[in-house]
């Protein structure tokens, strides 16, 4: 056996022994490196722009999302996940997945999925935005195929009810404390005004501006996309868009959320009041979330993973092999 072929082994030995589950230390018997190899290419990218970490944060929520964690949708092709609504013009951080998987397979070829390398991107990228280190697990496998109309169905929008969002996430396992806390993610991270100028007039015959938003980030949210074709980028979390802290919930508190289904989460009468509850915990109690967070990041992390001898190890991610 090769020295190559040996190292495979070892990591489908892991995945024997952990019976098809995830663990945290995968590839430490066939690519000890590849952790450090993932946290040097996001490391350096968010140096070039910080924004980033955000970016890969919210490419594995969208990968898991549908068909399960398993890089479906870094792949091209005319049914790709890329082309969905929710994805289209909006997620980004591709460029640094190529590089990390680059990286990863002159190090060890064949043996880090692409599904694992957006596992660990996400993981870093909320690492070195100030967010907490939990511990990632790892050992999936990369689908076959992607899923287009999956992304249109499974995602949710900012535009759906916060009872439409709680049921995508309890499609895929996820409870309503999950869509509190992971909303949390937008802690950091920008969005375009397409997805919020419906806040800021016409929102309703008595009202032109949502009532449920702070009426000076209404003004500043105006002047930014007024006459703008819609791709101006406002902060998720207006004080601090960059840094992994617990700002995105007491902006809530304060109707400074920006998108309908942040500030719903607090304001929305069909919100339930748990929503509404957890809000108000995380707004005060920094160490909680953090805590929570990575182990909701977890509990997503596990959506139908491949593992096993199913699936792949794509060579590229932007193909089947
Ligand atoms: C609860 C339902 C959710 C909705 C409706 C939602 C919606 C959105 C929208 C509309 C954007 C802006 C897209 C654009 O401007 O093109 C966005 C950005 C973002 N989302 Fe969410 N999201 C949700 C949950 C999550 C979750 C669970 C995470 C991760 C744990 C997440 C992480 C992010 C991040 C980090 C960004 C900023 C990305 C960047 O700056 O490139 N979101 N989200
Ligand atoms: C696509 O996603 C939908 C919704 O999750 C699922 O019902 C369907 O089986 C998936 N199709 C494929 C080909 O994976
Ligand atoms: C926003 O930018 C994308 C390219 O990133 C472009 O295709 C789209 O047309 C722009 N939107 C509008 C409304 O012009
Ligand atoms: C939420 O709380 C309000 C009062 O704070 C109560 O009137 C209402 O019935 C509660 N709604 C639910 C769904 O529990
Ligand atoms: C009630 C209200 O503000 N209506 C306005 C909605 O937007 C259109 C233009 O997009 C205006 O013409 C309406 O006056």
């Amino acid at each position: 056996m090769g020295y190559l072929a040996l190292l495979a082994a070892l990591c489908l030995g892991a995945a024997t022994v952990a019976r098809g589950q995830l663990t945290d230390n995968f590839y430490n018997g066939c690519c000890p490196q590849a952790a450090n190899i993932v946290r040097a290419r996001v490391s350096a990218a968010m140096q070039a722009e910080a924004r980033m970490g955000a970016s890969l944060l919210r490419l594995h929520f969208h990968d898991c999302f549908v068909n399960g964690c398993d890089g479906s949708i870094l792949l091209d092709g005319s049914n790709s996940e890329k082309l969905a609504a929710p994805n289209l013009n909006s997620v980004r951080g591709f460029d640094v997945v190529d590089a990390i998987k680059a990286d990863l397979e002159k190090a060890c070829p064949g043996v880090v999925s692409c599904a694992d390398v957006l596992a660990l991107a996400a993981k870093y990228g909320v690492l070195l935005s100030g967010g907490p280190d939990y511990d990632v697990l790892l050992g999936r496998r990369d689908g076959l195929v992607a899923n287009q109309s999956g992304a249109n169905s499974n995602l949710p929008s900012p535009f759906d009810p916060i009872t439409k969002i709680i049921k995508k996430f309890s499609d895929v396992g996820l409870n309503t404390n999950d869509v509190v806390i992971l909303s949390g993610g937008h802690t950091i991270g920008r969005a375009r005004c397409a997805l919020f100028s419906n806040r800021l007039s016409n929102f309703s015959a008595t009202s032109s501006v949502d009532p449920t938003l702070d009426s000076s980030l209404a003004s500043s949210l105006q002047s930014l996309c007024q006459g703008g074709d819609g791709n101006q980028t406002a902060a998720l979390d207006v004080g601090s868009p960059d840094t992994f802290d617990n700002h995105y919930f007491q902006n809530l508190l304060g109707q400074k959320g920006l998108l309908s289904s942040d500030q719903g989460l607090f304001s929305s009468a069909d919100g339930a009041n748990t929503t509404k509850a957890l809000v108000q915990l995380y707004s005060y109690n920094s160490e909680r979330f953090r805590c929570d967070f990575g182990r909701s990041m977890v509990k997503m992390g596990n959506i139908s993973p491949l593992t096993g001898s199913a699936g792949q190890i794509r060579t590229n991610c932007h193909a089947v092999n």
